[in-house]
């Protein structure tokens, strides 16, 4: 029988990361009424289901935007995409996660990406640290495939990549590899948050133009766009993504 994926959801690793966050000092990151949580219908006219999409914001003074996308669709999807979006004042690549459960299996994405992949001095002492946790992780899941081309300037090789199928099997890996791994990443993440110092400007408008290719590059190519579309309609579903999700 096909496994659902009713009451599914991705809530823990949101509770593990606002607890880790929990140590510093947060302000409010204003989100517009209507992007905080929508609600529609999808699914047929006899079987609609309720689907809302949910948005968490806050900044630090390290990170300009700190945010959360949570899908909650019933039986047909749950996703919780986290991105932190550092400060290009500091020297931080960006924490990103995707979490996602469609009816077909699980698909979970995690990484510490780079603004400018190609400089060294953003790139060195993060992936030294990184690489073996990646590595740890890595050996206990599938590969989850290749990515395109155009997407490698935007992963580090630290990106932790998988499908894991619905059912037993994938909700123990889930709960033995794949959530300590996404704690551990974001540990990492904010031990070097912790460290980092102050850049002059030269090099923060420097790493201000990574920042822009990335959010650029991940605002026009969200795979969540048809789903979102679908769920929640076309203007709504490209005002959330270049005002919110990728707003840079
Ligand atoms: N992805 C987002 C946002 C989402 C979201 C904001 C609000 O960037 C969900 C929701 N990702 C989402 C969905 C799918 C994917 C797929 C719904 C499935 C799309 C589908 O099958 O219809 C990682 N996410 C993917 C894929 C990759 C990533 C490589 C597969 C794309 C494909 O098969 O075409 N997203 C990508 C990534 C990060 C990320 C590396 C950061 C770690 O957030």
């Amino acid at each position: 029988d096909p496994v659902s994926i009713e009451g599914w959801s991705w809530q823990p690793f949101l509770e593990d990361a606002i607890k880790s966050l929990g140590g510093l000092n947060f302000e409010p990151y204003p989100v517009p009424d209507r992007f905080l949580q929508r609600e529609d219908q999808t699914g047929s006219k006899s079987k609609p289901i309720s689907v809302t999409t949910a948005t968490w914001a806050c900044k630090t003074e390290k990170f300009r935007q700190v945010r959360a996308a949570c899908v909650s669709a019933g039986s047909a999807a749950s996703v919780l995409n986290f991105v932190i979006n550092p400060n290009s004042t500091y020297d931080l690549p960006f924490f990103g996660g995707d979490l996602v459960t469609l009816p077909s299996g699980h698909l979970l994405a995690l990484d510490l990406q780079p603004a400018i992949k190609t400089d060294e001095v953003h790139t060195t002492h993060v992936w030294d640290q990184l690489i073996p946790i990646f590595e740890r992780w890595r050996d206990q899941l599938p590969y989850g495939g290749p990515i395109p081309e155009e997407a490698q300037p935007f992963f580090s090789p630290g990106f932790l990549w998988t499908r894991l199928p619905l059912g037993e099997e994938g909700d123990d890996l889930i709960q033995s590899v794949v959530r300590p791994a996404f704690n551990e990443y974001l540990e990492l993440y904010l031990q070097l948050a912790a460290s980092a110092e102050r850049v002059n400007a030269e090099r923060s408008d420097f790493l201000l133009q990574g920042q822009r290719k990335y959010t650029d590059y991940r605002a026009e190519k969200d795979p969540a766009r048809g789903m979102l579309t679908r769920f929640h309609g076309s203007e709504w579903t490209e005002a959330y993504i270049h005002t919110v999700l990728f707003d840079l």
